[in-house]
């Protein structure tokens, strides 16, 4: 097993794979997480705030801001981790695999991170394309993962600080590809029947074994005898090749997707599931409100918006709404996928609204859609957005009455905000 073990350490050896690159490498990675992990808390308590929990709605595209940087952060995570996973392939074979409890935890510390990571990222990407081949809830998910991988990571840089703090400056060198000792160089030159374990080597056969046994024991004997040592010819040449192809892998994910969330971006957006600009009244859509199944009540000659604060309400039909000062602001729809886009949107002050109900300053506001059922029928507004001057009862978009599909006839649009609680097709409001 040993002898397995070091030989195929030894075919995987390379110029890129030493702990320098495996430190360059891990740094970025380190920041893609940590940057996740921020914005991705931002994200969830954005949505699902403790009671204290107050939030800026200036400026206005922060959660845009916060929003596209984690989807082009966990975008750039992927060709990090196969360079990552490239550069330190040949630990794989590490032996002897566990020396003690140490070891085990190192070694358990970074199954658990990487499988956490390649799982969190993959259902990330998938979340994008809202494609979710899987039978549990995204959100839960995805936040539980995100403190396993914290906490792994947090292991795993402690556990390798030696090496991280070795290899840290360039000036240090890229340090050993693999490092046997005179020993192990012995045991991989030794023909593989000579260091068989005794019973095995009587085992008639063994030495002329055939067929698949044969081939593998071949293919150990005949693995180069001689331990890599540096430096290799062209080594600084494919170490260099190694890092502009990482290079130009995370500038070719980001730049054909991050289109979608930073307008600079926007003429190279190929493989991101929106496209900024392209959708009724130039905006993007999800849900459309016939997949919605509002298209009937939203059309309803008779709606109207109702406000309630304890037993004082009032109702507002759309042609009232139209009667009242109409302001007009420029706010990004930020999708927790990633995609935005700024737009005009033209309507009633939330807060002139709710003091027609004569709700004080503090209101925090219970908002429910025309929708009969859907993960945001109902959602809450905290009182920050609720007195900001600038959230609106959207009434029209880009200058035109809002298309039935961006919430017609009435729509909520506040600053920061994610877009999954800038609720469309309005029906009532409560003051809680
Ligand atoms: N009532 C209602 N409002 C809604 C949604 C919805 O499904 N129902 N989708 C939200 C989401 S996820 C986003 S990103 C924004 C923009 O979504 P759209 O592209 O479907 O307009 O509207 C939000 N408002
Ligand atoms: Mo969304």
């Amino acid at each position: 097993m040993r002898r397995l073990l070091l030989t195929l350490q030894h075919a995987v050896a390379a110029p890129t794979r030493n702990p320098r690159l495996a430190v360059v490498i891990g740094r970025l990675l380190g920041i893609a997480f940590l940057v996740c992990f921020g914005t991705g808390l931002y994200s969830h308590f954005l949505q699902e705030p403790l009671p204290w929990m107050h939030f800026p709605t200036f400026p206005g595209n922060l959660y845009q801001f916060t929003q596209g940087i984690h989807i082009t952060a966990g975008i750039a995570c992927f060709p990090l981790i196969l360079a990552k996973l490239y550069t330190v392939f040949p630990n794989l074979f590490e032996t002897p695999p566990i020396t003690g409890i140490g070891s085990l935890l190192a070694r358990a510390s970074i199954a658990v991170f990487v499988g956490a990571s390649l799982v969190e990222i993959t259902i990330g990407l998938l979340n994008t394309y809202q494609f979710y081949p899987w039978p549990f809830g995204f959100r839960e998910v995805h936040f539980a993962l995100s403190f396993v991988i914290i906490g792994s990571l947090a292991i795993h840089i402690g556990v390798k600080l030696p090496i991280i703090a070795k290899y840290w400056r360039k000036r240090d060198g890229y340090g050993p590809e693999l490092a046997f000792d005179e020993e192990e160089r012995a045991e991989i030159n030794a023909p593989l029947v000579d260091v068989l374990p005794e019973p095995l080597q009587k085992v008639p056969g063994v030495r002329q074994a055939s067929g698949l046994t044969g081939r593998l024991f071949r293919w150990i004997d005949a693995a180069p005898a001689d331990p890599i040592e540096q430096p290799r010819t062209g080594a600084s040449t494919s170490r260099r090749g190694f890092l502009v192809t990482v290079g130009v892998g995370v500038a070719a994910v980001v730049v054909l997707t991050a289109g979608q969330s930073f307008a600079l971006l926007r003429p190279f957006n190929l493989f991101a599931p929106r496209v900024k600009g392209i959708g009724p009244q130039s905006v993007p859509i999800n849900r459309t409100a016939a997949a919605a199944q509002v298209t009937e009540t939203a059309m309803a000659p008779d709606w109207a918006l109702t406000i309630s604060n304890g037993s004082r309400s009032a109702s507002f039909t759309r042609a009232a709404l139209l009667a009242m000062p109409q302001t007009t602001v420029d706010l990004p729809i930020a999708c927790v996928e990633g995609w935005s886009q700024l737009a005009t949107w033209t309507g009633v002050r939330l807060n002139d609204l709710v003091r027609q109900v004569e709700a004080g300053e503090g209101a925090a506001l219970r908002i429910t859609s025309l929708e009969k059922e859907g993960g945001y029928r109902v959602t809450q507004m905290g009182s920050e957005y609720v007195a900001d001057d600038s959230t609106l009862v959207a009434l029209a978009l880009n200058g035109e009455t809002l298309d039935i599909d961006h919430g017609y006839p009435a729509r909520m649009i506040a600053p920061g905000r994610p877009g999954v609680l800038q609720t469309k097709w309005l029906s009532r409001l409560e003051v809680m």
